[in-house]
């Protein structure tokens, strides 16, 4: 191979460019010039993941102040800008002509503009060059993605949450690509471009699920491919529940109602993400990541003793947006910890009491403050998850935050029926993890809508035919862990241990339903068996028909509401219209029996 440009050559040493020359690949060669071109740093890193690029990153990060230390060696705390505590979705887009419910600009305007706030911005520092696959190493479904950077953070992050894969550069391999610089923090210029041709470009910000390439930047890209490849890229978990066998289901919920915790009850595969690719007639699905980056708030000894562990033994922990108190440890609300008098937060100085310029309680940790950990450190990891050809998923569960509507768990009829009406038309309380306000409901199908990146009609029929071309499909659930009746919430949290069982009983066969005009629920004795036996408690046949009353009246607001927003995008397949056309005639035949409301036992007995 020819010498590298000089831009790269002078900035790379000998032992660096020594190791980028063995890969033979001008692809990358070419992609590393320009980037350096662009941004301008001092050197450049190549991170091929050994024990001493680790060792290094760490200790820059501590040098730079992206990172503090804590008192115990593996556990390191960082800030983001007091603006940038979650996904910033209005300085978000994808380059490309308008797409309805996505954020885009005007291809050559977008990218003239990032690249313009770009330019220079790595000056005086250090380039950092990460390398990795999505997805096990050795899969032959494996992608490859660069990230370039200029913060320590983000390459210790990735570290920690993305399988290494230097050597598999070698050749003139193909990769996506991510261009990422700290910039100076100017909010105003903070920018997020997405090129589906391959690279993404992020500037003036360092929240990881805007920093950070390989997470939900890489989504976007991914599911552009698998929308025109015929598979799934999703923003699911995927565990493993027992039965008389393990059984694997995946879990697609918005952030913060309830995914991470849900992976904690079987045998961990994903917490996030998942690839489904048709293999043979079945779906089969992988974890794209190594590692977990998890809402930290409300994690407590009692409800998340796995993660409390992760978090608490030596293993290595970068803590975000939580306080940092003076005795080197930190605390987060929602641990049962008492709160401190004092520390270091998101606004730096924090004291009890502490009020923003508004007026507002300034919180001790941030509401989105998060942990970054290897799924390595977890007790429930399922050693399939470097499984090269996946793991069989016999059911996908689609999850929301819904106090009003949504029994906490019913069965689709079929692959179609719930990919519409129970995936398709997920709408759920808004969440901290994004940057506004929370709690409003919105409409997120497949919790995906922050992150899609084609039209919703191409996505759907994608989805539905790729059940099709299945010789078994997965059987489809809805979840809701969050409905309220009249003295507040219907559910305790440790309920959702009973559904999963419910749905493992159900795919073995030994546990009956109930049919509703909104998909199959379950019979009060198989319940009132599983929670004794899952969890020793009683459950009353009272508690069961406050939770599984169908609310028609409701179901049906709320399918209206979802059909108006199909209608209202131009490529809806027809299909989707005519299945939820048949689910509201489905309720307004029970209305009209009924009257606004079902009862388990009014259908039962029917
Ligand atoms: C989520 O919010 O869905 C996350 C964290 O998993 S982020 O990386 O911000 O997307
Ligand atoms: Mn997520």
């Amino acid at each position: 191979m020819e010498v590298f440009p000089e831009s790269l050559r002078g900035r790379l040493s000998s032992f660096m460019s020594n190791k980028l020359y063995q890969l033979h690949n001008t692809n990358l060669v070419t992609f590393l010039s320009d980037i350096v071109e662009l941004c301008e740093p001092d050197s450049v890193y190549l991170v091929e993941g050994t024990r001493e690029d680790l060792e290094y990153v760490k200790r820059k990060a501590l040098e730079n102040g992206e990172e503090i230390p804590l008192l115990n060696r593996n556990h390191t705390v960082h800030f983001d800008h007091p603006l940038d505590q979650a996904r910033a979705r209005e300085d978000t887009f994808i380059l490309s002509g308008k797409i309805p419910f996505v954020n885009t600009r005007p291809r050559e305007e977008g990218l003239k503009e990032v690249l313009g706030i770009l330019k220079g911005s790595m000056k005086n520092r250090e380039m950092l060059v990460g390398f990795y696959s999505l997805g096990p190493v050795n899969s032959k479904h494996r992608i490859l993605a660069v990230q370039v950077t200029d913060s320590t953070y983000v390459i210790h992050s990735e570290m920690m949450l993305y399988r290494s894969a230097f050597w598999e550069f070698s050749g003139n391999v193909d990769f996506l690509r991510f261009v990422h610089s700290r910039g100076t923090q100017d909010i105003k210029r903070r920018r997020i471009a997405i090129d589906l041709g391959g690279t993404v470009y992020s500037v003036n910000t360092t929240y990881a699920g805007n920093s950070v390439g390989l997470k939900k930047l890489a989504l976007r890209l991914t599911l552009n491919m698998a929308v025109n490849g015929g598979w799934l890229s999703e923003h699911m978990a995927i565990i493993g529940i027992d039965g008389e066998r393990t059984h694997y289901v995946t879990a697609s919920f918005p952030s913060g109602s309830g995914k991470t915790s849900t992976s904690m009850l079987g045998k961990l595969i994903s917490d996030d993400l998942a690839f489904i690719r048709n293999v043979d007639g079945k779906a089969r699905a992988w974890n794209p990541e190594a590692g977990v980056f998890g809402i930290i708030h409300g994690i407590n000894p009692k409800d998340d003793p796995i993660i409390w562990e992760v978090l608490h033994k030596d293993d290595e922990v970068i803590f975000s947006n939580v306080l940092l108190k003076p005795d080197g440890t930190v605390y987060w609300d929602g641990s049962g910890e008492p709160e401190p008098e004092k520390g270091v937060n998101f606004t730096g100085e924090w004291w009890k009491g502490k009020r923003d310029g508004e007026g507002k309680p300034v919180p001790a940790s941030h509401p989105n403050a998060r942990f970054t950990v290897r799924l390595t450190s977890f007790r429930n990891l399922d050693p399939r998850y470097e499984d090269p050809e996946g793991v069989e998923v016999e059911a996908m569960i689609f999850g929301v935050k819904d106090y009003n509507t949504l029994v906490p768990i019913a069965e689709a009829f079929d692959w179609a029926h719930g990919v519409v009406t129970m995936g398709a038309s997920m709408e759920s309380a808004r969440t901290s993890a994004v940057l506004g306000k929370s709690d409003e409901m919105e409409f997120n199908p497949m919790a995906l809508l922050d992150f899609i990146s084609v039209s919703l009609g191409m996505y759907l029929r994608n989805y539905l035919d790729f059940g099709r071309r299945l010789s078994k499909s997965p059987r489809i659930y809805s979840a809701n862990y969050f409905l309220k009746g009249e003295k507040g919430f219907l559910n305790s949290k440790e309920d959702k241990r009973v559904w999963l069982r419910w749905i493992a009983e159900r795919l073995e066969g030994k546990a009956g339903s109930i049919l509703t005009p909104i998909g199959y629920i379950p019979k009060y004795d198989d319940l009132s068996r599983l929670f004794y036996h899952v969890l020793g408690k009683d459950y009353s046949r009272e508690s069961y028909e406050a939770q599984f009353t169908i609310r028609l009246k409701a179901y049906k607001e709320k399918f209206k509401r979802i059909k108006d927003i199909y209608m209202s995008v131009d490529d809806t397949p027809a299909e989707v219209i005519e299945i939820l056309d048949k689910q509201l005639l489905e309720i307004d035949k029970y209305v009209r029996e009924f009257g606004d409301r079902v009862t388990p036992s009014q259908l039962e007995s029917s």
